[in-house]
């Protein structure tokens, strides 16, 4: 019986071996935002512009800040050809937390106030919260209604989110991931409104897919964008905009591991899955070079 259980296990373990571990996201601080650091994404899906479906824009997280009902939030933009989105985050580091304050797509805009938890660290599969809110919205579009130029509030907006586990490819990569997932529930002019935000997390704390979706009154993704390139550099991990000790230490870090789920810094330099000598010695000839940022 024994023997069976053992040969079982082994099974397992080679066909869901790399699943198996929960991920568990911890939180990292104000430094651990990539604040002010660009991330390229591909745009999947819009409703705003479609000709900007395929195309590439950039994400920051900050640095620049806004001040919104007497609080500072860090202004994060998305900017592509079409124009762009804001996402005003605030980092709690007494709670742990990240608050989102509001969102912006062009001439629409949502005020959420009180701020609702966007993040609330650990991230791990299964955790939940719930909270109560209020949206102010100028120049929203219904989607089969049409845009509604007055200001308008909707209350007792239920936000209810969700942590998952689950692994996912974007061009930049493979990667296992947390899905965060957060549905607001609310009404307006007397309609009910359901929208659905989505981020999948990654092991290293950065978002690798964001979609924004309304699923009443009818279905309809906002926007989808997934990582494209988080670094255009590959030897200046520290997106400090030169290769010196500091990236050699994120190298050595990891030196020796097989590297089955995309990191972000990314040590495993030349792509072979492995970090070993052949990374070190690649990255020992790039030595000293400077890179010239976005
Ligand atoms: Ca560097
Ligand atoms: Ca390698």
């Amino acid at each position: 019986m024994r023997s069976i259980l053992l040969i079982f296990v082994v099974i397992m373990i080679f066909l869901f071996g790399s699943s198996i571990y929960a991920i568990e996201i911890k939180f990292p601080g104000e430094e651990g935002f990539f604040i002010g650091k660009p991330m390229i994404y591909v745009i999947k899906a819009t409703a705003g512009d479609p000709k900007t479906v395929g195309l590439e824009g950039v994400y920051r997280f900050g640095p620049d800040k806004v001040n919104i009902d007497g609080e500072n939030y860090y202004d994060c933009s998305f900017t592509n050809e079409g124009g762009g989105a804001h996402f005003y985050l605030g980092i709690d580091n007494v709670n742990e937390i990240v608050t989102q304050k509001g969102i912006s797509f062009g001439d629409t805009n949502l005020n959420i106030n009180p701020a609702i938890t966007a993040l609330k660290y650990p991230l791990i599969a299964g955790k939940k919260w719930e909270e109560k809110t209020k949206l102010t919205a100028k120049n929203i579009v219904i989607p089969g209604f049409g845009v509604i130029p007055s200001e308008l509030t909707i209350d007792n907006v239920s936000a209810q989110t969700v942590i998952s586990s689950t692994s996912i490819d974007v061009p930049f990569g493979f990667f296992d991931c947390l899905l965060v997932e957060s549905t607001y529930n609310g009404s307006l002019l007397g309609l009910p409104v359901t929208l659905i935000q989505r981020t999948w997390m990654s092991e290293d704390n950065v978002p690798i897919k964001r979609n924004f979706e309304f699923t009443k009154p009818t279905k309809m993704i906002l926007y989808d964008m997934e990582l494209s390139e988080a670094n255009p550099d590959p030897y200046d991990l520290n997106w400090d905009g030169i290769f010196n000790i500091l990236d050699l230490m994120i190298i050595t870090k990891y030196y020796g591991m097989q590297i089955k789920s995309t990191r972000i810094p990314n040590p495993d330099i030349n792509g072979d899955g492995f970090v070993d000598m052949k990374d070190i010695n690649l990255a020992i000839s790039h030595f000293g070079e400077k890179y010239k940022k976005q």
